[in-house]
């Protein structure tokens, strides 16, 4: 780009970092720029491994449809939460983490200043239009020194995020298109959810929202 055109001419939105908490950040539009080329990957995915409504232990089925990408995949039925190897829905494994899923939760482990970040899974999560994930702790996985990588696409959405014990008061946080966030040391471990998502339209993902979540299950 000539240097004499006047940057406002071509607004992106900005990227910025905030610790929300100790070893909790929020980056900002950090997910942006390969936004269309995840959304690529899951349609891929999906492909192999459809996005399907699990059945929770106490024989609820969840609202927000799921897969998974990596070496395991999280999964549950009425026998209980746990990572598994095979998609028990294929019987095959599950599909391979792309490079490009690696790259970015690792640059955004870095940026929050998690050194070689070594996801094995990325649970991959759709929420249709009212859809909403409960309050809970992710503490199926067995390192819980790593953090957890979350990258948003699609609609926005409500997060939820309280402390270590579930009556701890929760704070909202706003999380649209392009944000990630990662939730490492003291904050491992807190609480979190997400409120029912708002009537819209997204030109990447449609009347929906996807969040990405990459672990270190094993
Ligand atoms: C805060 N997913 O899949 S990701 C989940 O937007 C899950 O789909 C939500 O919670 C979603 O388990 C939220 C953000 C997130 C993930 C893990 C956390 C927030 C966290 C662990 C500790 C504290
Ligand atoms: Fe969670």
């Amino acid at each position: 780009m000539p240097a004499s055109l006047p940057l406002f001419e071509f607004p992106h939105p900005v990227e910025t970092r905030e610790e929300l908490a100790p070893g909790a950040w929020v980056l900002r539009g950090f997910a942006l720029d390969v936004a269309e080329a995840l959304s690529g990957e899951i349609e891929r995915i999906t492909g192999v491994s459809p996005f399907r409504h699990l059945v929770t232990p106490g024989g609820r089925t969840m609202s927000v449809a799921m897969t998974n990408c990596g070496e395991v995949g999280w999964f549950s039925d009425r026998r209980g939460y746990r990572y598994t190897r095979i998609d028990p829905d294929t019987g095959a494994r599950w599909p391979a983490m792309p490079p490009s899923f690696l790259r970015l939760a690792r640059n955004a482990a870095h940026a929050a200043g998690f050194e070689a970040y070594s996801p094995d899974v990325c649970l991959i999560n759709r929420y249709e239009i009212g859809t909403r994930l409960t309050l809970h702790q992710d503490h199926d996985e067995r390192d819980r020194r790593a953090p957890i990588v979350s990258v948003s696409l699609g609609l926005p959405a409500t997060f939820l995020f309280g402390g270590l014990a579930r009556k701890d008061l929760q704070r909202r946080m706003p999380l649209v298109h392009g944000d990630v966030v990662v939730w490492g040391g003291p904050s491992r471990m807190r609480y979190h959810g997400v409120l029912p998502v708002k009537t819209g339209e997204h030109p990447l993902t449609g009347a929906r929202r996807l969040n990405l979540t990459f672990r270190v299950a094993r």
